[in-house]
C-alpha cells in the first residue's frame, strides 16, 4: 500500500516549502493542510504533534508524525527514491553541514524583509553579503558548472535553501538591495533553482502575493513599496 503523507502549513512556511519540495523532486503524492497561522487559534490536533507549534509537520498514514524540516527531508530521504543526498559519505556529511548552515543563511534574508524602517533594513541587508559570500565559496569548490548545489543533480542542500533565496529575490524586487549579483554562482544557483519543477510547484501558486500580504499584516516597512509593484504572475 502506498504511504499517505500529509503536511501541515500556513500558506507562507519557507521551512514548510522545504519539505514540500522534497516531497515533489521525488514525485510523491502529498496532501497538505493550511492552518491558522494565529498561535491562539492553531488547532488542538496539531498542538498535540507540534512540540513547540511550529511547521511544518509530515502526518505519515495518519497514525505517524514528524516535525523540524531537516529531520522531515531526512527521513523522505531514506524511504523514497530517488535519493537526494549523495551517495559519497564524506559527500553527504558535506552537505549536511551545509544544510546545519541555513538556518543563519535564513536568518539573514528573512531580518532584512521583515524591517521595519528604511534604516533598519538598510542596516539588515549589510548582514547578507557574508552568507552570501560563505555560499560563494561552497560553490566554487564544487568543481564543476552546477546547476545546482552538487552539480547535475537536485539534492537535499538545494531543496533547504531555494525557499530563502526566493524570498530574497522577492525582497529584491520591491527593493533592489544589488547583492546577489556580486555572486556570480550563488545567482546562477538561485535562477536555476527557482526555475526547478520541484520548487514552482512547491507552494500556492499566488506565493509572491501571499508573502506580501504577510508584509501588511504585520505592518513592515517593505509594505509601503507594493504600490507599482506587481508580484510574479501565480502559475
Ligand atoms: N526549525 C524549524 C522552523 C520552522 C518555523 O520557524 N516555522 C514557522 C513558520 S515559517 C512557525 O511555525 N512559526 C510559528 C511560531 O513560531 O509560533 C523547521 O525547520 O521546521
Amino acid at each position: 500500500m502506498t504511504t499517505r503523507f500529509k503536511l501541515c502549513s500556513f500558506t507562507t512556511c519557507p521551512w514548510v516549502q522545504r519539505a514540500a519540495i522534497v516531497l515533489r523532486a521525488k514525485g510523491i503524492e502529498y496532501e497538505i493542510e493550511y492552518i491558522e497561522r494565529e498561535k491562539d487559534k492553531r488547532p488542538d490536533w496539531f498542538r498535540a504533534i507540534s512540540p513547540h507549534l511550529k511547521v511544518p509537520v509530515l502526518i505519515i498514514d495518519g497514525k505517524d508524525s514528524l516535525f523540524e524540516s531537516n529531520a522531515i527531508a531526512e527521513y523522505l530521504d531514506e524511504v523514497a527514491a530517488p535519493r537526494l543526498h549523495p551517495a559519497d559519505p564524506i559527500a553527504r556529511a558535506r552537505n549536511r553541514a551545509w544544510t546545519d548552515y541555513l538556518p543563519e543563511f535564513a536568518s539573514a534574508v528573512s531580518r532584512c524583509a521583515y524591517s521595519n524602517t528604511k534604516a533598519e533594513l538598510e542596516e539588515r541587508a549589510r548582514e547578507i553579503p557574508e552568507v552570501f559570500e560563505t555560499l560563494e565559496g561552497a560553490l566554487e569548490k564544487r568543481g564543476n558548472d552546477g546547476p545546482f548545489f552538487n552539480g547535475p543533480d537536485f539534492s537535499l542542500v538545494d531543496a533547504g535553501y531555494a525557499p530563502f533565496l526566493q524570498r530574497y529575490a522577492f525582497t529584491d524586487r520591491l527593493y533592489p538591495l544589488g547583492i546577489i549579483e556580486k555572486y556570480p554562482l550563488l545567482k546562477a544557483w538561485s535562477d536555476a533553482l527557482l526555475a526547478h519543477p520541484a520548487v514552482r510547484k512547491s507552494t500556492i501558486a499566488a506565493i509572491e502575493q501571499d508573502w506580501r500580504d504577510n508584509l501588511v499584516r504585520h505592518d513592515r516597512w517593505l509594505s509601503t513599496l507594493l504600490d507599482g509593484a506587481p508580484a510574479a504572475a501565480a502559475e
